[in-house]
């Protein structure tokens, strides 16, 4: 047989013969002529059935089909203006390769709409048309454009264990494993490994893997297995450099998605801005414009989702930007590993990237002496020296560094504006959903 093309290669096989397959979209009966309209990754194309055109067996063949059954063509190509996708075949030969049950438990053709449940339970058909191909498509190239700035950065990538003993972030967010007999844990964050291979002499690292959080959060932005992209870089003259590294990471993925998936994007009617120069507010900052709105945030907190949503809108009309880093959060609210200035205890060198209104980073300078860090634990009830292979690091030639997390799935949620995040996610576990 000949090989199979898409639907998008069929206009160089005009008055020639081409094999195309996909599954069956609409099946109309027309008594002389019969039409098939047929759906594969590319497009649509469609199978012209005139009764005197083709044999009385391949004439059949539509009265016992369903929609989203497989099928197989050989035949001749026409460009026909009706058509769907434009292109037609008069089939030689005519295969259904698998029948479908009917009715599909889910519509496929984005006519019905269906409940996000019901769609992540039958999430292959959710997936089962070019809409959700675009999606994934971006989401992929979006890695691929990550990747390619940590290497064009000097960034060594790692991948580190995800079955850890235990992490430094709060342990009320771990997944416990039964560890042939001992406990384990789920890595609630590379946090750990990133630093220690900034310690070991790679100097700068980062790795796009698993993340495990046992948050009972149901919200349209948190999920219990998210793809992490974490950075860690040594070196550092302060907390500046690491959000220098991301704003020039998104600067990068947003241009070439501009460039190269334009017609992804016009799917989701999304023309992100490429940033600029992303402001970096102090929360202080922050919560004096927000006072000035009306939004009052009561000292030591952090900003609530309503605060990061109003922020955002005051910094795009303020300085036309999508992103915005927000600064010196409290040290009451952050972990015991990340710096405080000489000058102001109070707060933290650390910041949360929030673009159109959603975090979606954090990051921070680390303590890197010793008996800083140990102070630091301490005061948070916490025993350094207890986590030994966190606490080794310290001790043997340790550069002052810093680095931060973003979560992938966040990030396409924001880029696509996407109601909730399990829609850019193939197969989203939360608190509730655990299949398929
Ligand atoms: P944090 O806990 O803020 O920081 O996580 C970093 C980023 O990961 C994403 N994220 C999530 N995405 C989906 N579902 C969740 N439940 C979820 N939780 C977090 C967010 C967030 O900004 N070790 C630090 C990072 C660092 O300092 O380098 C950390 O993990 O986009």
């Amino acid at each position: 047989m000949k090989e199979r093309v898409h639907s998008t290669q069929l206009k160089q096989f005009i008055g020639k013969t081409a094999v195309a397959a996909g599954w069956v979209q609409d099946i109309r009966l027309m008594g002389g002529l019969k039409f098939l309209v047929v759906k594969d990754r590319e497009g649509f194309f469609q199978i012209t059935l005139p009764k005197k055109a083709v044999s009385a067996e391949i004439f059949a063949v539509p009265d016992k089909l369903t929609k989203e059954s497989v099928v197989r063509v050989e035949g001749e190509v026409k460009a026909a203006v009706q058509a769907a996708g434009g292109y037609e075949i008069i089939p030689a030969r005519l295969e259904v390769v698998s029948l479908a049950g009917a009715p599909t438990p889910l519509d496929t053709s984005g006519k019905i709409e269906s409940g996000l449940d019901a769609r992540l339970d039958y999430r292959f058909l959710d997936l089962r048309n070019h809409k959700s191909i675009a999606l994934f498509k971006l989401r992929a190239k979006m890695l691929k454009y990550v990747i390619d700035y940590f290497e064009q950065q000097g960034f060594i990538g790692i991948n580190t264990p995800k079955l850890t003993s235990a992490g430094v972030e709060s342990g009320a967010e771990l997944f416990e494993v039964n560890y042939f007999g001992r406990k384990a844990c789920l890595a609630q964050s590379p946090q750990i490994y990133k630093q220690m291979m900034v310690c070991a002499g790679f100097e700068k690292v980062y790795e796009i893997g698993a993340v495990y959080r046992a948050e009972k959060s149901q919200t349209t932005r948190h999920l219990t297995e998210f793809t992490g992209i974490d950075f860690e870089m040594g070196f550092i003259d302060s907390f500046h450099d690491p959000m220098d590294v991301i704003e020039g990471m998104f600067r990068h993925v947003i241009a070439e998605l501009n460039k190269n998936c334009a017609k992804e994007l016009a799917l989701f009617n999304r023309k992100p801005v490429v940033p600029k120069k992303i402001p970096r507010l102090s929360l202080d900052e922050a919560k004096k414009l927000l006072a000035a709105q009306g939004k009052k945030i009561p000292d030591g907190e952090d900003l609530d989702p309503e605060g990061e949503r109003l922020i955002a809108k005051i910094v795009k009309e303020k300085f036309g930007e999508e992103f915005v880093f927000l600064t010196h959060y409290p040290w009451g609210k952050r972990p015991f590993y990340h710096m405080r200035p000489v000058d102001d205890p109070k707060v933290t060198l650390s910041f949360d990237l929030v673009w159109n209104g959603i975090e979606v980073s954090t990051g921070a300078q680390r303590e890197h002496r010793y008996e800083v860090l140990k102070a630091q634990a301490k005061e948070k009830g916490l025993d350094l020296d207890a986590m030994k292979d966190y606490a080794n690091l310290f001790k043997y030639g340790a550069p002052p560094h810093g680095g931060a997390g973003l979560g992938l799935d966040r990030f396409v949620e924001c880029l696509l504006e996407l109601d909730n995040i399990r829609e850019g996610i193939l197969l989203p576990r939360d608190p509730i959903r655990l299949t398929p």
